[in-house]
């Protein structure tokens, strides 16, 4: 941990309270001056502290930034998180965390950037990522599982994101199979998982998690006004994303942990406590076939199950599926 990131950690263990100089200068192991310079580059980078003759600083405001030392000075991980890239403008953290990936970057290894201008969806679509308003967040894992299970990761994803949500703000939450989150019949995130493998062993998987927080209506493009939606808009109130995004960490490894230990069971269990999809009539799609039927339930290995009219069950690997809206 750097200079600035032990101020950081020590104001946000100490809220709203006056720290001394010489307090920081100890707690962080360097000069008063050096306290002094690093609280001007906060300051720079729009925190605002009030300073006390003899009582020393008090943070009154921090910026909505998604920066390293702002995420990493509240996160209590062991890996996820622990390494992280923060950009601003990028094309998509999709390719970033692909290139950090292959050069070997740690299991846990973060990447992020306010803006995309080609965040990608699934099967080519985009994905709209204006500045400073969502999280655009690339998660590298690398776990040793078979290929037939990495779809398992998305859904764990998925109840991740739907339990920091739950966590954050009082909004209801459901999981539209595989990737989508909802909140009321609106899209709020999305999840796109690639995988680089070699005949059967993984090597890593690069999670993309697309959150829209604090966007607002106008900040989405016509076409998205009526089916997205953002955790603000959602409920009513702005929401830190830095929080949002050490909540997310912290999740996702006792959830990965757990996974790695004892299997898929329970993030199955979780995953259909928070299902939009089971129950419903729905339309599943591939490149060749249409399927018509109802949701029935995921299988042990988290493959969606739909049954047709004449009873037959059915497995949905990977495909788009349409909800009926009578149903
Ligand atoms: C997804 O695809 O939902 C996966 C989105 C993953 C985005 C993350 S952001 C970080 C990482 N870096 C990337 O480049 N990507 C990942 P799909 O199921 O194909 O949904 C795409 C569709 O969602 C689009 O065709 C639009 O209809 C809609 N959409 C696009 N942007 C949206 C937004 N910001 N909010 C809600 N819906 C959106």
């Amino acid at each position: 941990m750097n200079i600035k990131q032990e101020i950081l950690k020590a104001f946000q263990a100490n809220p709203g309270r006056f720290i001394s100089g010489e307090e920081l200068s100890h707690t962080c192991q360097c000069s008063r001056t050096a306290v002094w310079k690093h609280i001007e580059e906060l300051r720079q980078e729009g925190y605002v502290f009030e300073a006390v003759r003899k009582s020393g600083y008090r943070l009154v405001a921090a910026p909505d930034r998604i920066a390293e030392e702002e995420i990493l000075a509240g996160l209590d991980t062991r890996r996820i998180g622990q390494t992280i890239y923060a950009h601003d403008t990028v094309v998509s953290t999709q390719l970033l965390a692909h290139e950090a990936a292959s050069k070997g970057a740690p299991e846990g290894t973060i990447v992020l950037a306010e803006q995309q201008i080609g965040g990608k969806g699934r099967l080519g679509r985009a994905w709209h990522s204006p500045k400073g308003t969502g999280i655009w967040m690339s998660l590298i894992i690398r776990p040793a599982i078979p290929l037939p299970k990495t779809p398992q990761m998305t859904l764990l994803t998925a109840v991740t994101v739907a339990k920091t949500i739950r966590k954050t703000a009082d909004v209801p939450v459901l999981i539209k199979w595989p990737n989508d989150i909802f909140i009321e019949d609106k899209k709020v995130c999305g999840i796109l998982t690639e995988l680089n493998a070699e005949s059967d062993r993984v090597n890593y998987l690069v999670i993309g998690i697309g959150i829209n927080v604090n966007s607002v209506e106008s900040d989405f493009p016509e076409d998205l006004q009526d089916v997205a939606t953002s955790l603000r808009i959602a409920s009513g109130e702005p929401i830190r994303r830095a929080a949002f995004i050490q909540t997310f960490c912290r999740v996702f490894e006792e959830e990965y942990d757990h996974y790695l230990q004892h299997g898929f069971e329970r993030a199955k269990r979780e995953w259909e406590t928070y299902s939009y999809s089971i129950g419903r009539q729905v339309t599943v799609r591939t490149l060749h076939t249409t399927l018509e039927g109802r949701a029935v339930g995921l299988d042990e290995e988290g493959v969606l199950i739909v049954e047709d009219a004449d009873g037959n069950r059915h497995k949905v690997y990977s495909a788009d599926v349409e909800y009926r809206a009578n149903s």
